[in-house]
């Protein structure tokens, strides 16, 4: 086999036992690896109803055919594992050496089982895996915890790690690597926290089997050319995705007072234009020659490395209109392994519900000492920050019916920074996302804007499905990073050549979005057995985008219609070959080869 090591690493904490497994071929060619191969090991391994933070949960640290090989932004890995933010299939797409160290260590995946009874960290070099002490790592922070790991094991080696938040089982901790690059959204830190597995440290020397690598080498020089002859090349260099700031505001999306409205009148106070002024560093993930994290000094004059979607949750969201400031909340975030948008959500959530009198504590908007104190709390799960842990919507069912309506969520994770009163496509977006309101699988909003804005129609429908196939089926099953594709139109055809380059075996563009669809059909189906009491309910987005219309700028007024909604949910349905309950059909599963799913669909909600 090429392209694919055809090997898992399979590693028992509670025993401190691992085994390397070989995996069926067919695996690889139905599900490619990343997120399909995550989904698949899940779907197949996981007791029904397990809980999320049990030693029975499983984490899956996934790599692609591509990861890790001198290709446009290839260092790239998925962490993924059952939710315990959702309950249902969560993930989350890392840039890290550890996904190149990974690969020339000689997998395809690692799937950690088990807890450990004390703090650990593991120690893969190649074939060889040691169950380390980490009594002295642990509540280290993991900036300081990677340091001294490189101190230990010098610098050639790739680190995921923890923060304080994922040892206390902040719900949405995530896996942090190389100080600023982040992944895993919904609790996939408070998993490997679960575990007491504080670091895994991974150092490999081999190459992984690649068909044709002449081809390989052509197609790798002539992308990377065509990356930087694009017209937006030095715009992109220059600002990254904090560029989307002024965007959001012209366009009416970006998140302010907990989604309230769309438009700030202080946008400029956190923009990508002032950022520029500020920028000292630029910093990025492995074979990347677009380097987007861009990194400026925050109020303690310590380095942050910004994007997008933390200035606005951390910025717009809780009217915080000081970049240094929202880059000091955001390094505090990476170092203690909080996700951005989930805390900028439950920051938003409480000030609302402190402004409504919903609790007694007092918690103002942008009252900036406030929230660095609330941040820390967070992470150690002290006082109101043991509250906000749980996230926007366990915290919305214990403060009843009102709080719900301002509760941020879909399917239990906390929406990304757009803001969908006048986007109802973007809203079907984030509400049938497969790991709940996260924009990866579909950022619609970029050519919603550019269409009928107030239009609930198939032709929005086909874009999402267009885009969730490419984003969410492709790129998180390669696993390379989108970003050459959406920022800088990098032609999507090298996709195909280089997988079949790499892998010895022809792919079209067809033959990958048969895969996504599988990829998507199946962690439909994960959600259906671990959600007790599934319904189309579960695909709606946060109802203050249906109750509570802007007040403020071009779409004031605006809010979206349940009814054109509902029927636009339908259309998508239809398209995916599920019914109107949002299982999929029996026909669909034998036509995607999920036979196995049947039965097991059919016992708990009965196929049609
Ligand atoms: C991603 C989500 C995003 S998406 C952002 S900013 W973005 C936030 N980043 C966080 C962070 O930083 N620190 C932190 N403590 N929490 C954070 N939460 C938020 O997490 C990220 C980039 C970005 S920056 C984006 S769009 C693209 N995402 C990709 C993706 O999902 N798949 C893919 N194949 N390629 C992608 N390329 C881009 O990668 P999650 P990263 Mg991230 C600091 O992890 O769980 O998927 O959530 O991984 O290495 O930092 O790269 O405007
Ligand atoms: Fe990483 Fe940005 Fe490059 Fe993507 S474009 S690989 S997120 S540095």
């Amino acid at each position: 086999m090429y392209g694919w090591w055809g090997r898992i690493l399979r590693i028992d904490v509670s025993k401190r036992k691992y085994v390397v497994q070989e995996l069926d071929p067919s695996i690889y060619s139905n599900y490619i690896g990343g997120r399909g191969l995550a989904v698949k090991i899940l779907w197949d391994e996981l007791v029904p109803g397990v809980d999320p933070l049990s030693p029975y949960n499983k984490l899956v640290i996934a790599s692609g055919p591509l990861s890790g090989l001198p290709l446009p932004s290839s260092g790239k890995l998925v962490v993924a594992s059952k939710s315990p933010l959702t309950n249902g299939y969560g993930d989350g797409n890392i840039g890290t050496m550890a996904s190149v160290h990974l690969r020339k260590a000689g997998y395809d995946a690692i799937v950690l089982e088990g807890a450990s009874d004390k703090p650990i960290y593991l120690y893969i070099e190649n074939d060889n895996v040691e169950f380390m002490d980490a009594d002295d790592l642990w509540g280290r922070d993991t900036f300081d915890a990677e340091d001294k790991l490189v101190r230990e094991h010098g610098r050639n080696i790739g680190v995921l790690l923890i923060g304080p938040a994922g040892e206390n089982l902040v719900r949405y901790a995530t896996i942090v690597s190389m100080k600023g690059r982040s992944g895993g959204r919904p609790g996939m830190g408070a998993v490997m926290g679960s575990k007491k597995v504080k670091a895994i440290v991974i150092k490999g020397t081999k190459n992984p089997p690649i068909a044709d690598e002449k081809k390989l080498r052509e197609l790798s020089e002539a992308s990377y050319k065509e990356i930087l002859s694009k017209e937006n090349y030095d715009f992109w260099i220059r600002q990254g995705t904090m560029a989307t700031i002024v965007w959001s505001n012209e366009n009416s999306v970006l998140p302010t007072m907990n989604f309230r409205e769309g438009v700030w009148e202080y946008y400029d106070t956190i923009s990508g234009d002032l950022m520029e002024k500020l920028k000292v560093e630029r910093r990025g993930c492995p074979y990347c020659n677009m380097q987007c994290g861009n990194v400026i000094l925050d109020e303690k004059g310590e380095k942050s490395e910004l994007d997008y979607e933390n200035v606005a949750m951390l910025g717009s969201n809780i009217l915080l209109p000081d970049l240094r400031k929202v880059a000091e909340l955001n390094k505090l975030a990476d170092m203690y392994g909080i996700d951005t948008i989930s805390l900028g959500n439950s920051l938003g959530f409480i000030m609302e519900a402190s402004e409504k009198k919903l609790i007694r504590e007092k918690v103002e908007w942008g009252d900036y000492g406030e929230v660095k104190e609330l941040v820390k709390d967070i992470a150690h799960r002290r006082g109101l920050g043991a509250f906000l842990a749980e996230g926007v919507w366990r915290m919305s069912l214990s403060l009843g019916r009102e709080a719900q309506d301002f509760a941020m969520h879909a399917k239990g994770l906390e929406v990304s920074a757009y803001n969908c009163h006048a986007a109802p496509g973007m809203a079907l977006a984030f509400a049938t996302s497969p790991i709940g309101a996260h924009h990866k699988d579909a950022w619609l909003i970029g050519l919603e804007v550019k269409m009928d804005r107030f239009a609930y129609n198939r032709e929005k429908v086909e874009k999402l499905i267009f885009l969730q196939r490419v984003r969410g089926g492709m790129f998180e099953s390669l696993t390379t990073c989108r970003l050459p594709w959406v920022e800088l139109g990098l032609n999507l055809d090298y996709y195909p050549k280089i997988l079949s380059a790499t892998t010895g075996i022809e792919w079209s563009m067809d033959d990958i979005y048969r895969v996504a669809d599988r990829i998507y059909t199946l962690i439909r189906a994960f959600w259906i057995r671990e959600y007790n009491g599934w319904s189309r309910i579960m695909d709606y987005p946060p109802m203050r985008w249906f109750k509570h219309p802007l007040t403020k700028g071009p779409f004031a007024g605006v809010k979206l219609d349940i009814s054109k909604y509902d029927k636009m949910l339908s259309i998508y349905y239809e398209i995916r070959g599920w019914d109107e309950r949002g299982v999929p059909k029996k026909e669909t599963l034998e036509k995607l080869d999920l036979k196995d799913v049947i039965p097991v669909l059919d016992s708990i909600v009965g196929l049609r």
